[in-house]
Parts: structure tokens; sequence; C-alpha cells
């Protein structure tokens, strides 16, 4: 059977035989895992949300109820489900559910809107959207109802919470209905009909530089390696109590070692709704939480909070940071206020994770952002004609391996620039420490990374062209001290007519867009500048806005 590998590039034949040959892909479905996990420590404890606790035992028992709910609702081997959860316990059971029934969910975040999900939920082809209740003020089923009338695929609307409406499907009432008498005939029905380890387990989403939505398609395979490895060079063990604090949509937070990496190696994986100091502080005592991750913008809120709260933090033993560039001094300063290892990431959704390892010395640590976790990950820094840089020098980085996808899915006229021969361009600028360790010094894709959220500069160009007044635009990222960057619209009115920040955002709002993505600050110009070869110099605006003080 080929399910959904029609929108995937697979990894060539010889290649693929390296990988098996060197135990990095087991041929196993990540489902399988499940059980094997609950049979080794029953007991154990795997998942903390609140006063919700789930052992092993039970979190297969409910992943397995709701897969087989899954299957009900027609949705079988290959089918697609967009995941638009917050942090909580329905979101580790619905993921593993997914897994166990073949489902591949699509790891979307509970602050997108209709505008990123039917996009997403359209280049997926999803059959299913999957949301919290209320959730923020904000009503999430009333929103899945919207995505549905205008994705054509989809039909169910999975709702994880109260108030669920009578065409919905109630994911918590399923949880609550396990009786002990079914669980051997639920599993033997999954077991009859696992997915292969070469289907997509998962998607997740681009830090994209389009404005088209894509979509990353992670194999069982490279994806079980991806968290297996990271939580070997991360030293998770079953002692570990990681803390879910960054939206568990993102790879890292997933799978980086993540929610997947501490199931794997039996520890215990809490989540929190929200990284605000306050709850993480609390959390962190209650639970004895011994790793958390977080982007900088975050880490940067609780190292200001540990200054001036005192929180006992005692049980940390590590604290992750990546997503965006973390500052020598941010590190230091990290360093001392919270008293435990700070360890620097460099990954993406797109495959590739770098971690700095126990044994770096201090400056290494500081300094860079860590190296590979395979030894089959091949780089390759180049110029922008291609050709290796020296030694030291910076350039963009390629890479490929054995969990680096060859190709994002459905998407052959994005592949053709992304990747070549298997190569992953990843847009961001990097030079090798004479350590061994690569430093992210730039990047060359047009984005805003906006506290770790990537924003891409074309999507939002699109969005803003098409609102009333505005003749010509360009997104550009601004320094930001909090977030790291700010999104900023740079725009030439139409004659005769004013454009402010405001209606720029009613418009977005309006279209469904997600508010992160909003630009914050607004540049009116008379006319675009322009490079020698007629682009948008976007060098110039930058220029223009940091020369200037004040902006709308
Ligand atoms: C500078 N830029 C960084 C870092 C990522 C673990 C950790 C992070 C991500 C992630 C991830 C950076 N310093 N330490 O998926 O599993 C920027 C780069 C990169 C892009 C990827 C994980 N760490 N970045 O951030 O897919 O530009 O993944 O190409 O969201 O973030 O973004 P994303």
């Amino acid at each position: 059977e080929t399910i959904l590998r029609g929108g995937v590039t697979p990894w060539p034949d010889d290649l693929a035989e390296t990988y098996r040959a060197a135990g990095y892909w087991r041929d196993r479905p990540l489902g399988d895992l499940v059980w094997e996990w609950a049979e080794a420590r029953p007991h154990g404890l795997a998942v903390v949300d609140g006063d919700t606790r789930f052992t092993y035992r039970e979190l297969a028992c409910a992943a397995d109820r709701v897969a087989v709910l899954l299957r009900e609702r027609g949705l079988g081997r290959g089918a697609v489900l967009l995941v638009a959860l917050p942090n909580g316990w329905e979101l580790v059971v619905l993921f593993l559910a997914c897994l166990r029934a073949g489902v591949a969910p699509v790891m979307m975040l509970p602050a997108h809107r209709d505008h990123e999900l039917a996009a997403i939920g359209r280049r997926a082809g999803a059959a299913a959207i999957a949301v919290p209740g209320m959730f923020r003020e904000y009503d999430h089923p009333a929103m899945a109802d919207r995505v549905r009338d205008q994705v054509p695929s989809l039909s169910e609307v999975l709702v994880c919470g109260d108030d669920v409406g009578a065409h919905h499907v109630d994911v918590r009432a399923a949880v609550e209905d396990v009786s002990a008498d079914d669980v051997l005939a639920r599993r033997a029905h999954l077991d009859a009909t696992p997915p292969a380890a070469s289907d997509v387990a998962v998607f997740l989403l681009s830090g994209g530089t389009t404005g088209l939505s894509k979509v990353i398609a992670r194999t069982h395979n490279d994806y079980e390696y991806n968290a297996r490895r990271s939580a070997e060079v991360c030293g998770f063990d079953a002692r570990t109590v990681y803390l879910a604090a960054l939206p568990a949509g993102h790879n890292f937070p997933l799978a980086s070692p993540g929610i997947l990496g501490t199931l794997m190696v039996g520890g215990t994986v809490v989540l929190v709704p929200s990284p605000s100091p306050s709850r993480v502080f609390e959390t962190i005592a209650a639970e004895r939480v011994t790793v958390v991750a977080a982007v900088p913008a975050v880490l940067s809120r609780w190292v200001a909070a540990v200054e001036s709260a005192r929180p006992d933090l005692t049980s940390l033993r590590l604290v992750q940071v990546g997503g965006s560039l973390f500052a020598k001094e941010a590190y230091r300063r990290a360093v001392d206020a919270l008293g435990c290892r700070v360890q620097q990431v460099y990954g993406m959704a797109e495959g590739l994770l770098c971690y700095v390892r126990e044994t770096d010395p201090d400056d290494v640590a500081a300094a860079t952002q860590g190296r590979p976790i395979s030894d089959h990950d091949e780089l390759r820094i180049v110029d922008p004609s291609g050709v290796e840089v020296h030694d030291g020098e910076s350039g963009e980085l390629l890479v490929r391996g054995p969990y680096t996808p060859r190709g994002y899915f459905q998407a052959p006229e994005q592949n053709r620039e992304a990747f070549t021969d298997g190569w992953y361009r990843t847009g961001d600028l990097v030079q090798r420490h004479p350590g061994g360790n690569l430093v992210v010094v730039g990047r060359t894709k047009d984005v805003v990374n906006r506290g770790g959220e990537k924003i891409s500069a074309d999507e939002i160009e699109r969005l803003v062209q098409a609102v009333d007044g505005v003749a010509d635009v360009a997104v550009i990222a601004v320094p930001d001290p909090e977030l790291g960057e700010r999104a900023c619209a740079c725009v030439v009115p139409r004659s005769g007519r004013t454009v402010t920040l405001q209606d720029i955002g009613r418009a977005l709002r309006a279209a469904g867009v997600a508010e992160f993505k909003i630009p914050e600050s607004l540049l009116v110009l008379r006319e675009m500048p322009q490079t020698s070869v007629g682009k948008t110099d976007k060098n110039a605006l930058s220029r223009i806005v940091t020369s200037r003080t004040h902006l709308a």
C-alpha cells in the first residue's frame, strides 16, 4: 500500500539501506511503541496535566480508545487530521491515537486561525480537525466549523473540551468511557492494521519562506530516530520529568527530545498551556521537573522573573534553548539565574537537529548552537554560488541525512527552490566554530523570527497587498528587545489614500490570520526603494526603519 506517499519525496534506496544498517531506521511504526512502553512500566507516571495524571498503561488504553474513535469516524490509515490544540493531556492522547490508527496529524498551533487552518487543511487534504472548546476567550469549535466549510476534504470536527456541539466528536467523553474489558480487543484490532514505517507519521509546519503554505511529512522511521537519538544525546532517562511549556505543535517540544523522547525512555511529561513564568515555576516545583525547553524570548522572561521571585528550581537539571538567536550574554545570565545547565539547540521542523553537548567547554556552550545528532547528517556550508566556503567562513547551510526529508509534501515547485539533489537549503547563514560546533550568524531567507515563531514575509505581503488603499508593500523584520524581532509593514499607499496600522490589522484579522503574524509597526513611504535589478530593497528599508526612533 502506498498511503500519502504520492506527495512524499523518498530517500534514495542506497541511503535508506545505509540508515537501516546503521540501526537508525528500525522499520517499526511509532504506534507500536505505545504498548511497549506500557508493558515496560505500566504504573509509571507518563503524563501530568494539572490534576489529571496518566500512567503508561492508562495512556496506552486512552490512545487506543481514541484511535478506535478515529476509525469509527472513518479516519483510518493515511487519513489526515489537523491538530490545533493547546498543551494538555488531550494533545498527547490524540497524537498517540493518530500513531496507533495510522492517521497523520498535522501539528498546528492553537494560535492559528481560519486562514492558516484552511490553507494547510487544503494542502494536506485533511479529513478532520481537532480543536479545544473555548480557549483564551475564543470559540475554537465555531472556527473549526467554518474551516470545515472551506476545506472540501474535511468532514469531521473533534472537540477536546467542554460545550461540545451535537455535530462534533467529543474526545474527552470517549476517554472517560475506557472500559477495561475492551482493551485487548481494541489493541488487537489496531495492531492488525499497522501503518508502514515508511508512511507519514506526522506533518509539521515549515517556518516557511513563501506565501504558499507547505507541510513537512515526517515518516515513522525518521521521526522515531529523531526523538530516540535526541533523548540519548540529551541524557534523558526514566527519571526525566520534562515540562512541555512551548506549544507542543512545534518540533522542539514534540520530539527534540520533547514529549516523544521523554516517553521513549519512560520519563514523565508535564504539560502547561502557557509558558508564563508563574505557571511554569509553580509546576516545576510541584512536579519536580528536571528538563524544560524554551525559545530565547520565553527564557528571558523566566530569567527576569527568577531574579525577582526566587522560585524553587532545585529539581531542574537542564534548560534547553533554541528557535532563534541566543546571545552569549543571555546565556551567562540564564546560567547564573537558573543554577543549572543551559543547552543551546539549533533545529528545524525540516529535520536537522544540533545540540550543545554536556562535554563541551563552557565557552563553546555559550557561543555555539551545537552539533548534529547523527554521524550520517551531511552538512555543507556554501557561498551564494553554491561553492563550499573555507573553514571558519560563513555561508548558507545545506543539509541532508536520515531524518531530514527530501522535499516538502506535495510541493514540486517549492521543492525546486528549497532542495538540490536532496540537500535541504536551510536559508541559515552559519559558520563552523573551531571546536566543530555550528554558529548561526544570520539568514538568507525572508522570514520574521518573532520570538521563535516564524512568519513568512511573502505570506504577509500578499495579505497586506490586498488591503484597501495599498499600492505596494514589503514586510521586514525589525529588532525587538523582547521578542528578538517583530514584523514591520512598509507600505506605499495609493495616491490620495492613507493606510494605517489599524487598517492592516483589521483586514488581516477579518481574513482569519493568526494574531502573531499581524505586522506590529508601519512605515509609510512615497515610493518603494529598489535594488539595481528593480527588486524591493529590503536592506534599504531596514536602514530607514532603524534610523527612525518612532513608527506608527
Ligand atoms: C538561531 N536560529 C535558530 C538557534 C532554530 C529544535 C529547536 C528549534 C527548532 C525550530 C526546532 C535556532 N539559533 N538556536 O524545530 O526541533 C531558526 C533557524 C532555523 C529555523 C527553524 C527544533 N534554532 N533557529 O526553531 O522549524 O533559522 O524549528 O532554520 O520553527 O529557526 O525553525 P523551526
